[in-house]
């Protein structure tokens, strides 16, 4: 039977949190929040990016034992952020995205391609939001770097992406914010350790990748495939590492939201001189 999410994240945090008020809880799912995405006036440029207020390392307090390398930040971002972004994501015209291909369309914020290597006048291109939201995961130190390229991928509910890894075009140290909707990101050995078999198997660890969380995975943990699978549902396995801080157990099946998925990468292009062939 599949997970009533709110309900089980409510219990979670009750355990956690005795004083916790249960009906504070549940959203930021994204099913049922389409007229405020569309209609919210959450004056963007609010994001706090204060001096004072950025003395965070984010990846640290969240960092996995479970793969070195690898940190997950349930709620990176407020529900008002959250929805603002999306919203402005939202509003960027139809040509900036690929085509959909089998659920999932992207868009590259920067315009240029995601492969190719950085040059000083793609700053020129990233829109305002995104430079704003690159600085912010800099500066809570969710990067080692502050990013520089931005893709956005929107997936239909039972979407995903083949395993793969980010490559040599960025340097080792990617962050994937979700926006909207839940899914399941599985990691597996890099080629040539695993022997290519395209995912399939266990994977080494998997995490329930929640709206407003973010996924950090830098070093040898960026070298590492991950992919999401092509499904409406996701069940809870023995790899996911962040089963128990939700209050799942193995076997529980999440349903994926039916809007989609939304997730913003945040990465870092090397230039031209220092890709490697
Ligand atoms: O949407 C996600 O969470 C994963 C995206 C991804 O793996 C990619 O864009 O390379």
């Amino acid at each position: 039977m599949p997970i009533d999410f709110a309900t089980v994240r409510a219990r979670a945090r009750e355990r956690a949190r005795e004083t916790v008020d249960r009906d504070a809880i549940g959203a930021g799912d994204g099913a049922g929040d389409v007229d405020a995405r569309a209609t919210g006036d959450y004056d963007y440029d609010d994001l706090d990016l204060n001096e004072n207020v950025i003395d965070d390392d984010v990846f640290a307090t969240h960092a996995t034992t479970v793969i070195p390398g690898i940190s997950l930040c349930d709620e990176f971002i407020d529900e008002d952020t959250a929805r603002a972004l999306e919203a402005r994501v939202m509003r960027e015209p139809a040509s900036s995205w690929t085509m959909k291909t089998r659920g999932r369309r992207v868009m590259n914020s920067g315009g240029a391609s995601p492969s190719a290597p950085y040059r000083d006048e793609d700053a020129r291109k990233v829109p305002m939001y995104a430079k704003t939201m690159m600085r912010y995961v800099f500066r809570r130190g969710a990067a080692m770097k502050e990013p520089n390229h931005v893709l956005v991928n929107e997936y239909e509910a039972n979407a995903g992406v083949t395993p793969h890894s980010d490559g040599d075009a960025y340097e080792e140290d990617a962050a994937i914010l979700t926006l909207r909707g839940r899914a399941m990101i599985e990691f597996w050995p890099s080629e040539g350790v695993s022997g290519g078999d395209e995912g399939e198997g266990e994977p080494v660890v998997s995490f329930v990748l929640e709206p407003r969380s973010l996924l950090m995975y830098r070093g040898d943990a960026y070298r590492l495939r991950h992919g999401i699978r092509e499904r409406g549902e996701d069940v809870v396995t023995r790899t996911t590492a962040n089963a128990r801080a939700l209050g799942l157990e193995v076997g529980d099946v999440i349903k994926r939201n039916p809007l989609g998925r939304l997730s913003v990468v945040f990465v870092r292009k090397k230039r031209a001189d220092s890709v490697e062939d």
